[in-house]
Formats: structure tokens, C-alpha cells, sequence
């Protein structure tokens, strides 16, 4: 595939309301999107990262510096001869930066499909055209505050509930939900790495609740310590930040520090490994579920795609546009008895509203491919 041109484009967009997390609080989301034009298609994606690097080492303004100064020059170094296959193992010299290497990868891929005239659903292997929508719900004020915020995601018909936790903020929480709503509310916790192996014996205080699973409770690089937690507390571990590869996933099950899988096809380098998670895990018997960086419609579309494969049993952060946005860059996506359906048309299947991106775009760069 010939690509003729790259644009970065970065864009800021409110949020309804402020996501806290146990690193931080964000009002709004910003991002960079690529797109990349062919002779016959436009393809798009967008950065996963936010403008600091707390979720990760990753951090806008240095993916921008990435993009441009070493990993589309190895592209361009391919010539026509690039396809969305070939672009982790050409981008592999470089070490880290999974989510700058995933966005340019979507955005390759989505006109490649377009091209070809399939959809990401097909093209990942979806088994289904609607995937269960979970919500996650930040730290909040207070425990009044928290449960409106629930009762009205559940009024909404979100099937799942996913609370932010840390420190000082995981068992009231948890109780709270539990008494307020009951033992049938599908519920489960994500710390974002704040804990360590000394808070074991509290964290298993959340197991009476029956929670689906308690998500990145340690530090990213501690694999063994979630194997250790795994055996001293019941509540199920899924890794989210530690998994950045298919070998990653195989390590973890097989040192027992995970029995689910969060899948954030952003932090594991693209749509192309993320698939190779799941079969993985699939092989292993580890479920597997789509998780969320507060995506457009853009994002979001290609991660509801992924969320079909037969393998992704748990509902996932694949939320209505609505969770997030008041205007959605794309027609947004809306719950239908708790679920979202994916796009059938070529590439991620939705098309950018013009007159939004004018408005929400703060700078651009293009690079003649
Ligand atoms: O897209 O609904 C979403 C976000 C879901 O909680 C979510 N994501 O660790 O899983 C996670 C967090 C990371 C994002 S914090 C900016
Ligand atoms: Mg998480």
C-alpha cells in the first residue's frame, strides 16, 4: 500500500464530567489523531496516551516526537511495500512506545480495510454484532456522590460496574455499591498500580463482596507479586498495565500472577497483538475483556470491534459515547439493552464529523510520506 500522507492532528475535548483515578483527574481528554492518506482511503486512529505519563511512560507531546522523528521514517523506509502486518516488526528496533506504534498501526490498517473494503470486525474475527457495556466510575467526593453515579449508569443499563480505586477509597466503596444495589450487580475494582504485596491482607477484605475481579493492583513490573497476592487473597486478578504483549500475557498465566485479562489494544502495541492476547489467553482458559482510554468514536470503534472475538466473555470498559462526551467526534455509540453494536462497514466503520474535529482541533503537522 502506498500511503501519500501523515497528519498528526492533536484535539481537546471536554469531558461531562471530571475521571478521577488513584493518579490523577482529568476534565478533559486530549489526543492526538493520525491519519493516513492513500490514493483511495483515509485511515484514522488516535493516541492513547494522555498528556502526562502516569498510566503509563507515555505521554502526548512524546509520542508526537516519536511518531515523526523514528517510527514513520522506518515506515517510509518500506515504501509501497508497507502493510499493517509489516509495521510492529519494522517499528520493533524501537524499543517501548507501544502506543504511539499502535495508533500509526490503526491508522494504517483502517485504510488498508477501507481499501480492501472490510471491517475491522471481520478482519479481527468477531463472532458477534453487539458487546456487553461495562462503565467505569471514578473516585468520587463522596459515597452519596459515587452511588447517584451508579444508580444512574445501572437506570442506563450498563450490565457492569467497574469502581477506581486506592488507598483510604476501596472497601466503604465496594460496601456501599453492594448494600445499596445488591450481591447480582455484575462489580469489580481497578487500583491503577496502588497498592503493594504489604496490603494484601487488606485487599482481601474485598473478598466477601463477590467481586468479578480486582484489576493492576501493584506496580506494573510485579509479576510476582500478583502471583503472590493471587494466593493470599480469592477475589480473581486481572492485569491490565503489565501486559504489553502476547509474551507478556503467556508469562503471567503461567506464573499465576492473573486469571483475567484486560485487553487495551493501545498498550500492547495495536489491534494485531491485541488479537494474539486473546488467543493466548483463550488457549489458556483466562478470560479476557476490552478495556478503555476514554476513546472517541474513533477508538472506541475499532476497541468494540476487538470486543467481539469469542474469547472476550466479560463486559468491557466499552461504554456508550455519552459516558464521556456530550459531542462525539464520530455518530456517537449508544447503549441498546446495555450493549454497543459494532460497526460493519469497511475499516473501523464510522465516519468523523468534519465541523466537530474543526472545532475541536488545536494544532496540526503533516509529514509528506
Ligand atoms: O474508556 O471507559 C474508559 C476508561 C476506563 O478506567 C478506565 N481506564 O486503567 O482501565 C484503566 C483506565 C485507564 C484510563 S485513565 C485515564
Ligand atoms: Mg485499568
Amino acid at each position: 500500500m502506498k500511503i501519500e500522507n501523515i497528519e498528526l492532528r492533536r484535539v481537546t475535548m471536554p469531558l461531562v464530567s471530571p475521571f478521577r483515578t488513584s493518579f490523577g483527574t482529568a476534565s478533559e481528554r486530549e489526543t492526538t489523531l493520525v491519519r493516513v492518506t492513500t490514493a483511495n482511503a483515509e485511515g484514522w486512529a488516535e493516541h492513547a496516551a494522555e498528556p502526562d505519563p502516569l498510566y503509563s511512560s507515555e505521554f502526548l507531546d512524546g509520542g508526537d516526537v516519536v511518531i515523526r522523528d523514528h517510527l514513520v521514517p522506518r515506515l517510509q523506509a518500506l515504501g509501497g511495500r508497507l502493510t499493517a502486518e509489516l509495521v510492529a516488526t519494522t517499528l520493533a528496533p524501537v524499543k517501548g512506545h507501544p502506543m504511539s506504534k499502535s495508533v500509526l498501526e490503526t491508522a494504517i490498517l483502517d485504510a488498508q480495510l477501507k481499501e480492501a473494503g472490510t471491517s475491522f470486525a471481520h478482519h479481527l474475527g468477531a463472532v458477534r454484532d453487539c458487546v456487553p457495556a461495562g462503565v467505569s466510575v471514578g473516585i468520587m467526593d463522596s459515597l452519596d456522590e459515587l452511588l447517584a453515579a451508579v444508580e444512574s449508569y445501572l437506570a442506563e443499563g450498563y450490565l457492569r460496574i467497574k469502581l477506581k480505586i486506592e488507598p483510604g477509597w476501596d472497601l466503604e466503596p465496594v460496601r456501599a455499591v453492594r448494600e445499596r444495589f445488591g450481591d447480582n450487580v455484575l462489580l469489580q475494582v481497578d487500583a491503577n498500580t496502588a497498592y503493594t504485596l504489604a496490603d494484601a491482607r487488606h485487599l482481601g477484605q474485598l473478598d466477601p463482596f463477590g467481586l468479578l475481579l480486582l484489576e493492576q493492583p501493584l506496580a506494573e513490573d510485579d509479576i510476582l507479586g500478583h502471583a503472590h497476592l493471587a494466593k493470599l487473597i480469592q477475589t480473581p486478578i486481572c492485569l491490565d498495565e503489565s501486559i504489553e504483549s502476547a509474551r507478556d500475557a503467556a508469562a503471567a498465566i503461567a506464573l499465576g500472577a492473573c486469571s483475567v485479562i484486560n485487553i487495551k489494544p493501545a498498550r500492547v502495541g495495536g489491534y494485531l497483538e491485541a488479537r494474539r492476547i486473546h488467543d493466548v489467553a483463550a488457549a489458556n482458559g483466562v478470560p479476557v475483556w476490552c478495556g478503555g482510554m476514554l476513546e472517541t468514536g474513533i477508538g472506541r470503534a475499532a476497541n468494540v470491534a476487538l470486543a467481539g472475538l469469542p474469547n472476550f466473555v466479560l463486559p468491557g470498559d466499552t461504554s456508550a459515547s455519552s459516558r464521556y462526551y456530550a459531542q462525539d467526534l464520530t455518530a456517537p455509540f449508544v447503549l441498546e439493552e446495555g450493549h454497543v453494536r459494532i460497526p460493519r462497514g469497511p475499516g473501523i466503520g464510522v465516519d468523523i464529523l468534519p465541523d466537530v474535529l474543526g472545532e475541536i482541533t488545536t494544532s496540526s503537522m503533516a509529514i509528506r510520506f
